[in-house]
């Protein structure tokens, strides 16, 4: 019995090529056990057993998600009367969010998940605040949300760190908090209990992270952030920064200094910690961020949908600094988009090309997707690519993709970033499951199928 069942979770995967840490190999075996990689061998044949698919890569984490918000994508697209802002469509998601209950969370949350896997992400940071019911009264089990995202990740197999949000006030200066935000409360010690219920949620996962999030320093008082960020005992902390002028405003009148500079001056910000957006920030703030080794959390399809404003990405890489990807809002759930929305928006802004390739005849896609692959998993506490330990998150191109076709090595990133229509996934594994065949996940329908009755719920009431 015991035999069976080990080798049954023993499986290898056979690529043509594949990219691991130190660059492109060729005819690669990945020798998995247990949901992790225990051996890599390149040049080689594959075994008559071995699983094989033409072009590797490491699975991508999504360092910051809004499961529920994919329910709202494409319904705050109208303009109102006065005018729409990122604030305008912040009152539309509190009042969408009043219509969701733990049943409503965990099927749209398990939908989202399934569409991040066959977009490529296998691990997603949960940076999760709605712990309560629809009159802000806490469930009975403080941690009910909390274990409702963790069973939306174990139905479609994705990697979970979970970031209980921290949110207490309407604004800076500990400004009383908005009726809109009442399901999202709580005070120090209630939080830490709650930050206990999710670590027990999540236990029975295996491979989960609870890191904390204090919501943003509008949302936080500093003798709060403080008392937070001590709760992560060593776990990834991330926070919302800087996203919008006005929060830059209000946070140089309130705490007479801008977002990131007060958090740089104030907090142990470092490699442990994930800024969200780090959207306006001056040179220096840029460069101080840079080389604290913190992770910017960058969402730029969000960003662009929310009226945000531009990373200064070029400025950041060239002073050393580490950022990754997240889907936030989930209004799409695109890797590749992500990827090149962030090249474009820097080419748009500043009138030049390949601006985040970091030197000549270097591959804009590689340079994205290494650098969003090692931060990412930076912010949610893992080790990440084809190596040794690493969980068994992979995925596989589809080598008869149009726009794969003839290219090799950093070619087939670029193809897929910048060229390819529809899906280039074939496949992807997480922890060594096969949840992605022929570029769908393996649980679409029955997930869609809830999805579609939460949605009616939710939406008829
Ligand atoms: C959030 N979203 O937590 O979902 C926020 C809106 C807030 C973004 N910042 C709420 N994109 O920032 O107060
Ligand atoms: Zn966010």
């Amino acid at each position: 019995m015991i035999a069976e069942s080990d080798r049954a979770r023993k499986t290898t995967i056979w690529f043509a090529t594949a990219l691991l840490p130190r660059g492109w190999a060729q005819r690669v075996r990945v020798e998995i056990s247990n949901g992790r990689i225990a051996a890599v061998t390149t040049d080689t044949d594959p075994a008559p057993e071995d699983e094989r698919a033409a072009i590797g890569l490491p699975g991508m984490p999504n360092l910051h998600s809004h499961a529920f918000q994919r329910a709202m994508a494409g319904l705050a697209e109208r303009r109102g009367s006065e005018g729409d802002s990122f604030w305008t469509w912040r009152e539309a998601m509190y009042r969408f969010v009043d219509r969701l209950g733990p049943e409503e969370l965990e099927a749209i949350a398990a939908f989202a998940y399934v569409e991040m896997l066959e977009a490529g992400f296998t691990r997603v940071g949960e940076f999760h605040y709605l712990h309560h019911a629809p009159d802000g009264r806490p469930y009975a089990d403080l941690a009910e949300m909390s274990s409702r995202i963790a069973a939306a990740a174990s139905t479609a197999g994705i990697g979970l760190t979970l970031l209980p949000v921290f949110y207490a006030h309407g604004g800076f200066g500990g400004a009383p908090p908005d009726p809109g935000q009442r399901r999202f409360l709580n005070d120090v010690e209630r939080f830490a209990r709650l930050l206990d219920g999710a670590r027990t949620a999540v236990a029975k996962l295996g491979d989960a992270r609870v890191g904390v999030a204090p919501h943003s320093l509008r949302a936080v008082t500093p003798e709060e952030l403080d008392a937070i960020a001590q709760l992560a005992d060593g776990a990834p902390v991330h926070i919302h920064a800087a996203e919008q002028v006005r929060e830059v405003e209000e946070c140089l009148a309130a705490l007479g200094a801008r977002p990131v500079e007060w958090l740089l001056d104030h907090a142990p910000v470092d490699a442990r910690w994930c800024l969200v957006h780090a959207t306006h920030m001056t040179s220096g703030e840029t460069m101080r961020l840079a080389q604290s080794g913190a992770v910017a959390g960058l969402c730029p399809i969000t960003e662009a949908n929310l009226g945000d404003g531009i990373f200064n990405a070029a400025e950041y890489l060239r002073a050393g600094g580490a950022f990754g990807i997240g889907s936030d809002s989930n209004v799409r759930i695109d890797l590749a988009e992500e990827l090149r929305l962030l090249e474009y928006g820097q080419r748009l802004a500043r009138r030049e090309r390949n601006v985040l390739a970091d030197h000549g005849g270097r591959s804009t896609g590689r340079m994205l997707f290494e650098h969003a692959l090692e931060g990412g998993a930076r912010a949610l506490g893992v080790e990440c690519g084809i190596r040794i330990g690493a969980s068994a998150d992979l995925i596989a191109l589809d080598a008869n993709h149009p726009s794969l076709i003839e290219r090799d090595g950093d070619g087939l990133l670029d193809g897929w970033i910048f060229a390819a229509a529809g899906t280039a996934i074939d496949r992807v594994w997480r922890g060594g499951s096969r949840v992605v065949a022929a570029g769908r996940h393996v649980r679409r329908a029955t997930v869609t199928a809830r999805y579609r009755e939460a949605l009616r719920r939710a939406l008829d009431r």
